[in-house]
C-alpha cells in the first residue's frame, strides 16, 4: 500500500475539493431555501445516513488492539505451522467482547467473554476466535439459534428476560457446566485484561513428519485473574458503561501493555476414540491430570488501533481461517461455525471484506478472487482463472500438506455423542462446584443463582431450575431452593 497524502490543512469533500463552508448550506438569501447545488451538504447527510455497518449479531460489544506472539517453547514436535516454530514473532490483532449485550451495553454485564485472536502469519491469516470459558452451552450448532434468541430480547417487551434464560437452560442440561462458570466469579471478569482465553473447542495439529494430535488452547493472563461481585458489576454497569474498554485502552496508552501466555494440552491422536469422555464436545473439558498444560509462548497488546471503526468494528474473525498445521476437529460446533462466521462477514461488512486493514494478510494473497462491490485491490496473480498458461498461482500441496487431513467414515446421523463412558451433563459441573470453589465462591455462587432466578422467573421453570442445580450438586441446588421459595 501506498503512504496516504497528509491532510490538507483545509477541508475538503470526499474528493479532496476544497469547500466554501463548515457551517452554513447554501441558500438564497439568507432565510431562502436551500439549494440542491450544495453538493456538500448532500454528501454529508448521505454519508451519515450511512455510518453504520449491521452491529454483530452475537458479540457486538467489543474492545481490541494489536500486538504480537512470541514462542517461548519449541512445540515443532505437534505442530509445523509456521507462527509456533522456535524464535518466530508473528504481529496479530485481539478483541474482546460481551455476548448478548448491544454496541452501547455495559461491559460489566454476565456474560460470557469473547477472546477473539487474529495472528498475521507467513501463510495468511490464522484466526483463534474463542472465550474466557473453555467450554459452552451447548454441542451442536442446531441449537446455537436457539439459545441466542434466549439469552437476548423478548420480541413483545424488547427487554432482557430471565424467564426465557433459564427455560432454555433447564430443558437443555448440557448447558450445565457453562452455566456454572457463568454464575460463578468467572462470570464478570474486573478488565478484559484479568481473564484468560480459551480455544474452548478442540483442534488438530499437524507436525511436518504428517503425524496428527488433538489440541485445546489456554490463554492465561499475566495480569491475573480477577473478578468483579455482582454489586461492584451492577454499580459500574451505570456509572462507567464501557469501564472494560476504557481499561484496554488507556493502560495500553500508559505503557503499561498486556499479556497472556499461551499454553496447550495435547491428546494424542489415537487416544480419542476411547477416552473416558467424547473429547470434542464443547460442553467438557480435558482434566489436566490427563493432559498436562504445555507453554507454547506470550501475546502481548501494546498498540490502540487508530481508529475504533476501522479496525475494531470491521475485524472480522473466523474459524475457518487455519493455517498449515493446524485443522479442525469433528467437534459439530467448530463445524458449524466453519461456515458461520464468513457468511456474517459478507452480509455485516461486504464480500471484499478481507481487504480492510485489519482482515488483509500480511503475507501475500494470490488468490483468484476478483471484484464484488468495494473491491480495490487489483487482481495480481497474470490470470483470472486457473489453469492456466500465464504465470498464475497453482495450489501447492507438496509444499504446504493437506490443510484439513482428516477424512470422517461415520453414517450421517442426527444424535448427540453418545459414545464415551463420561459424556453425561453434569458431571464436570458439579466437579467445577465441589472441588474447584472455595467456600466464599460457592457462597457467591449460590448468591448470583438465587438472585438471578428471584428476577423475573416464573413456575414451572422456577422448579426445573432448582432441579437442574440439584443435578449439578444436591447441597447447591437445596441452598437456592431455600433462597428462592424461602423468600
Ligand atoms: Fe460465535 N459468532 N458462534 N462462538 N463468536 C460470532 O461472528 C456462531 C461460538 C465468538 O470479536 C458471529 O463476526 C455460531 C463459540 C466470538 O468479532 C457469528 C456458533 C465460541 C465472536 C457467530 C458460535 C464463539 C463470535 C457474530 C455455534 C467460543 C466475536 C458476528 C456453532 C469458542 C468475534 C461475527 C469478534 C461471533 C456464530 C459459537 C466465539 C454470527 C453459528 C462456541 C469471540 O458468525
Amino acid at each position: 500500500m501506498t503512504e496516504a497524502p497528509k491532510p490538507a490543512p483545509y477541508t475538503t469533500n470526499n474528493a479532496g475539493i476544497p469547500v466554501e463552508s463548515d457551517e452554513h448550506s447554501l441558500t438564497v438569501g439568507p432565510d431562502g431555501p436551500v439549494l440542491l447545488q450544495d453538493h456538500y451538504l448532500i454528501e454529508k447527510m448521505a454519508q451519515f445516513n450511512r455510518e453504520r455497518v449491521p452491529e454483530r449479531v452475537v458479540h457486538a460489544k467489543g474492545s481490541g488492539a494489536y500486538g504480537f506472539f512470541e514462542v517461548t517453547n519449541d512445540v515443532s514436535q505437534f505442530t509445523k505451522a509456521d507462527l509456533f516454530q522456535p524464535g518466530r514473532r508473528t504481529e496479530m490483532l485481539a478483541r474482546f467482547s460481551t455476548v448478548a449485550g448491544e454496541q452501547g451495553s455495559p461491559d460489566t454485564w454476565r456474560d460470557p467473554r469473547g477472546f477473539a485472536l487474529k495472528f498475521y502469519t507467513e501463510h495468511g491469516n490464522y484466526d483463534l476466535v474463542g472465550n474466557n470459558t473453555p467450554v459452552f452451552f451447548v454441542r451442536d450448532s442446531q441449537k446455537f439459534q436457539d439459545f441466542i434468541r434466549s439469552q437476548k430480547r423478548h420480541p413483545r417487551t424488547g427487554l432482557r428476560n430471565n424467564d426465557m434464560q433459564w427455560d432454555f437452560w433447564t430443558l437443555s442440561p448440557e448447558t450445565a457446566h457453562q452455566v456454572t462458570w457463568l454464575m460463578g466469579d468467572r462470570g464478570i471478569p474486573k478488565t478484559y485484561r484479568h481473564m484468560n482465553g480459551y480455544s474452548s473447542h478442540t483442534y488438530m495439529w499437524v507436525n511436518g513428519g504428517g503425524e496428527r494430535f488433538w489440541v485445546k488452547y489456554h490463554m492465561k493472563t499475566d495480569q491475573g485473574i480477577d473478578f468483579l461481585t455482582q454489586e461492584e458489576a451492577d454499580e459500574l454497569a451505570g456509572t462507567d458503561a464501557d469501564k472494560h474498554r476504557r481499561d484496554l485502552y488507556e493502560s495500553i496508552e500508559s505503557g503499561d501493555a498486556p499479556s497472556w501466555t499461551m499454553h496447550v494440552q495435547i491428546m494424542p491422536f489415537e487416544d480419542a476414540a476411547d477416552y473416558r469422555f467424547n473429547p470434542f464436545d464443547l460442553t467438557k473439558v480435558w482434566p489436566h491430570g490427563d493432559y498436562p498444560l504445555i507453554e507454547v509462548g506470550r501475546m502481548t497488546l501494546d498498540r490502540n488501533p487508530e481508529d475504533y471503526f476501522v479496525h475494531i468494528e470491521q475485524a472480522a474473525f473466523e474459524p475457518s481461517n487455519m493455517v498449515p498445521g493446524i485443522g479442525p476437529s469433528p467437534d459439530k460446533m467448530l463445524l458449524g461455525r466453519l461456515f458461520s462466521y464468513p457468511d456474517t462477514h459478507r452480509y455485516r461488512i461486504g464480500p471484499n471484506y478481507a481487504q480492510l486493514p485489519p482482515n488483509r494478510p500480511h503475507s501475500p494473497v494470490a488468490s483468484y478472487a476478483k471484484d464484488g462491490p468495494m473491491r480495490y485491490e487489483p487482481a495480481r496473480v497474470g490470470a483470472v482463472y486457473a489453469p492456466n498458461s500465464y504465470g498464475g498461482p497453482a495450489a501447492d500441496t507438496e509444499r504446504f500438506g493437506e490443510v484439513a487431513g482428516w477424512a470422517s467414515a461415520g453414517e450421517m446421523v442426527r444424535e448427540a455423542y453418545a459414545l464415551h463412558r463420561e459424556d453425561d451433563d453434569w458431571g464436570q459441573a458439579g466437579t467445577m462446584v465441589r472441588e474447584v470453589l472455595d467456600d466464599a465462591a460457592r457462597d457467591r455462587l449460590v448468591s448470583n443463582i438465587s438472585g438471578h432466578l428471584k428476577a423475573g422467573v416464573s413456575r414451572p421453570v422456577l422448579d426445573r431450575a432448582i432441579q437442574y442445580w440439584r443435578n449439578v450438586d444436591k447441597d447447591l441446588g437445596d441452598r437456592v431452593a431455600a433462597n428462592v421459595n424461602g423468600g
